[in-house]
């Protein structure tokens, strides 16, 4: 009996009917039926059967595939899924891109000159909030996308007023932190000692519960730093991640202005964490938290120290308390707040490290019920100049490695 059948007959048994060995081509005109007959409980969708979210598969309600398009810029960095009203949003780099489920552009926010990571949206305003580089001007920023309002193609990111930013000076002080005391910053460069903890900037980011606590408490935007990729220094392991508390955040939004970098933001962070996973190639690119499994999920570009397994995809269970800790390998001894890997999927012994080998360093976005979108992306050469093309395939949760997705559909090769 193929997958789907089975999952139509399970849905069936909980309406209260019973299907006969019939084939599957014959249960779909009963399922259509009982949804008619009053005297059954009417269903919209097969996956209100089951509650708890985490027994059986569930047939998935989002769309196997979407292009988010082409556009004349740099790769997409993120993307986001407003569930409730329908509608993807796509960091590329340049702009933020809005399209419907089927992958038709509602709207665009262009001319950002700066480099815009990974985005999530906040459930409590129904904004997209995202990681905004200038690293020459040494400033990080929250950008805050008023979203509902984006109804055209080309707004503009400065003046067009849907884009507001907070500026994190946390990041700014790990940044430009002169490591080696030489008196000079060499900037945006990894061949260096500077950078405390290799900070390389900001990317990773997404909204969920402070780690440790109840999954239904108030949600935290989470921002991972960058970290350069270096092989030389040895206080460059950690991926680390900021938290902030971002309800009374509209005193410090301010519009963007590439000329006039401004430097309104909260001056403490509300929590700092550190995950020892070895250096990786400029830190978390993609943060995710994944109600259905309670991780936190961190997608990385491997790192290239010969020591650590450099595994592309780390996990955190959400349900574990930070404990303090020494942070292993910085020149003087520090303690932090410590993180510590699922034990689950691969093992390194040497290093202690756990991980799991699956690329979603364009883009992941956990949508419930154990399915997620993975972004791709690659370059599309045109006549004046080359583009990316973006998209997002389906997948669902395994929890197998060395991956624990597989992807739902026809290019999966499994339904
Ligand atoms: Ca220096
Ligand atoms: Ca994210
Ligand atoms: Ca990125």
């Amino acid at each position: 009996m193929s997958q789907a059948r089975l999952i139509l007959v399970a849905a069936l048994a909980a309406a209260g009917l019973t299907v006969a060995a019939a084939p599957a081509a014959q249960a779909a005109p009963t399922a259509q039926a009982a949804s008619t007959n009053p005297s059954v409980t009417p269903r919209t969708t097969l996956e209100q059967e089951t509650t708890d979210g985490l027994d059986g598969p569930h047939p998935p309600r989002w769309p196997e595939y979407i292009n988010g398009g082409v556009w004349p810029t740099s790769h997409v960095q993120g993307v986001v899924v407003d569930d409730e009203n329908g509608f993807v949003y796509w960091s590329f780099t340049q702009m933020l891109v809005k399209t419907d489920m089927e992958g038709n552009v509602v709207g665009t926010v262009e001319g950002i000159t700066g480099h815009l990571g990974d985005i999530d949206l906040n459930p409590r305003d129904g904004r997209v909030y995202g990681s905004l580089e200038y690293k020459a001007e040494e400033a990080f920023y929250i950008a805050i996308v008023d979203v509902s309002r984006v109804d055209r193609v080309g707004m503009d990111a400065e003046t067009d007023g849907v884009l507001t930013t907070v500026h994190l000076d946390e990041v700014v002080e790990d940044f430009t932190a002169d490591m080696n005391g030489d008196g000079v910053f060499d900037g945006d460069t990894g061949d260096t000692e500077d950078h405390r903890y290799g900070c390389s900037g900001i990317d990773g980011v997404s909204f969920g519960p402070s780690f440790g606590a109840r999954e239904d408490s108030r949600q935290k935007l989470m921002v991972a730093y960058g970290v350069y990729a270096n092989t030389e220094r040895a206080d460059n392991d950690h991926q680390v991640v900021l938290e902030y508390d971002v309800r009374h955040w509209e005193r410090y939004e301010r519009p963007l202005s590439e000329a006039e970098p401004h430097r309104s933001g909260p001056r403490r962070v509300d929590d700092k964490l550190f995950l020892y996973t070895g250096n990786t190639t400029y830190g978390v690119q993609n943060l995710e938290y994944d109600p259905h499994t309670g991780n936190w999920m961190l997608a990385v570009y491997p790192g290239t120290k010969a020591e650590f397994p450099n595994y592309s995809l780390f996990m955190v269970d959400g349900g574990e308390r930070p404990r303090r800790g020494e942070i292993v390998g910085q020149p003087e001894y520090e303690r932090g707040r410590l993180l510590s890997l699922l034990p689950q999927g691969q093992h390194d012994e040497g290093s202690g490290v756990w991980g799991w080998d699956f690329d979603a360093s364009y883009g992941l976005e956990s949508l419930g019920d154990g399915y997620y979108y993975g972004a791709e992306g690659r370059s599309v050469p045109g006549e004046d100049g080359s583009s990316q093309e973006g998209e997002v395939h389906l997948y669902r949760w395994t929890g197998q490695p060395p991956a624990p997705f597989e992807r739902v559909g026809e290019a999966g090769g499994e339904v």
